[in-house]
């Protein structure tokens, strides 16, 4: 018989780990496990646009399930994508197939800021009924909600797409200070209540992505991006939620990002675990950081760098193993059941 402590995701590995608690083993999932590298995700998908599949609860229900049915990870990360809520609050945009979100109208002065409203819970009804959907399917193992942060969101909407440079968006952060600070307080509140309305339908942990972060100087992180993911983590600061950080090319802004509020760091593949733990100190708990690129390695390769990685992960007050990015597109499947079994294999604790 499975006692209801067995049964609540909040005592699970992943959620002891992000608390710096001790674990049975060292828990694992994969930035972007849903999606991309399934067979059986792009079947479900096929003729169904990608926001269209976001508002659907039956079918965010079946996708988010899908890598832990298939590779046993420790977590589900909720099926979503962090312009989802820019898109509920009637921001005219699209997320085009090998592009990723395009922006109709780029927004650059105080009146394209004056379109987005603030959001409430009643935007986004569907997400909290997909929530509430999985965490009954789940059981045990914890869902993980998601945000994009302040300064990525705005580099979307700025740039109006997808951007190396982000030239426009440092143009206005440094050009207008004062318009940048309104985006970015105006995108935490949007951020934080997507957070909100995910952990209080029964999301265990959540992660805010700041993925182009690393683009900036700590100074400029400092003064013009800090202080907005800070309110976006603060959303769900009175919930028991634990709060993961990440960005990729961050390895200057590691304890920074954990000042915004973080419980957890996630380290990108660019940073050694061990000099981000060192960085990091022992108030924050890991997360990372195999290169996705490895997946592609013979298994030899890619099992030493694992059991280095879980090693490394050792000597940190909570580690949660993950990739250091997204899973690639044309990454084998089998590849991440076999990283699963081998984390486990290795950091189980007797
Ligand atoms: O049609 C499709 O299948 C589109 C591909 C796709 C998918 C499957 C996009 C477009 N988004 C997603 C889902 C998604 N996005 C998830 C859930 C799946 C999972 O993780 O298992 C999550 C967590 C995201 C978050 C997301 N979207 C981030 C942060 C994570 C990261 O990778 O840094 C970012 C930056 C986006 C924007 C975005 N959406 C889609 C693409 C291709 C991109 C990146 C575009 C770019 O390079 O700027």
């Amino acid at each position: 018989m499975t006692s209801a402590t067995d049964s609540d995701p909040r005592t699970s590995p992943l959620v002891r780990a992000a608390r710096r608690e001790p674990v049975p083993h060292t828990p694992v999932w994969f930035m972007r496990q849903a999606g991309r590298s399934l067979p059986e995700y792009k079947q479900v998908r096929e003729g169904i646009a990608m926001l269209d599949s976001c508002m659907r609860p039956d079918l965010v229900t079946e996708i988010t399930l899908q890598p832990v049915r298939r590779h046993g990870v420790d977590a589900a990360i909720f099926f979503s994508d962090i312009v989802v809520p820019l898109k509920a609050i009637g921001v005219d945009l699209d997320i085009v197939a090998g592009v990723g979100p395009v922006i109709a109208e780029p927004v650059r002065t105080r009146a394209d800021l004056d379109r987005i409203p603030e959001m409430t819970p009643e935007h986004v009804p569907f997400i909290a009924e997909a929530v509430r959907l999985l965490v009954a399917e789940l059981g045990a193992t914890p869902l993980i909600g998601f945000a994009g942060a302040p300064f990525t969101l705005a580099s979307y909407l700025v740039e109006g797409g997808p951007s190396k440079n982000h030239e426009h968006t440092k143009a206005l952060m440094h050009g207008d200070p004062e318009l940048w600070n309104a985006l970015c307080a105006r995108l935490a509140q949007i951020s934080g209540t997507f957070l909100r309305v995910q952990a209080e339908a029964g999301a265990s942990v959540v992660q805010l992505f700041d993925s182009w972060v690393g683009a900036l100087q700590r100074t400029d992180y400092v003064d013009l991006v800090l202080p907005h993911s800070r309110a976006a983590l603060a959303a769900v600061e009175d919930l028991d939620v634990p709060r993961i950080h990440f960005g990729v090319g961050t390895g200057e802004l590691l304890p920074l990002m954990g000042s915004a509020g973080a419980d957890v760091v996630g380290v990108d593949y660019r940073v050694e675990l061990s000099d981000a733990i060192e960085r990091l100190g022992p108030q924050y708990a890991v997360q990372g950081n195999l290169d996705p690129a490895l997946l592609f390695a013979p298994w030899e390769v890619l099992a030493k760098r694992i059991e280095q990685i879980v090693a490394a992960g050792q000597s940190a007050s909570g580690h949660i193993f993950n990739l250091g990015h997204g899973v690639l597109p044309t990454t084998d499947p089998t590849v991440l059941t076999r990283v699963v079994e081998h984390v486990h294999a290795v950091s189980a604790r007797s």
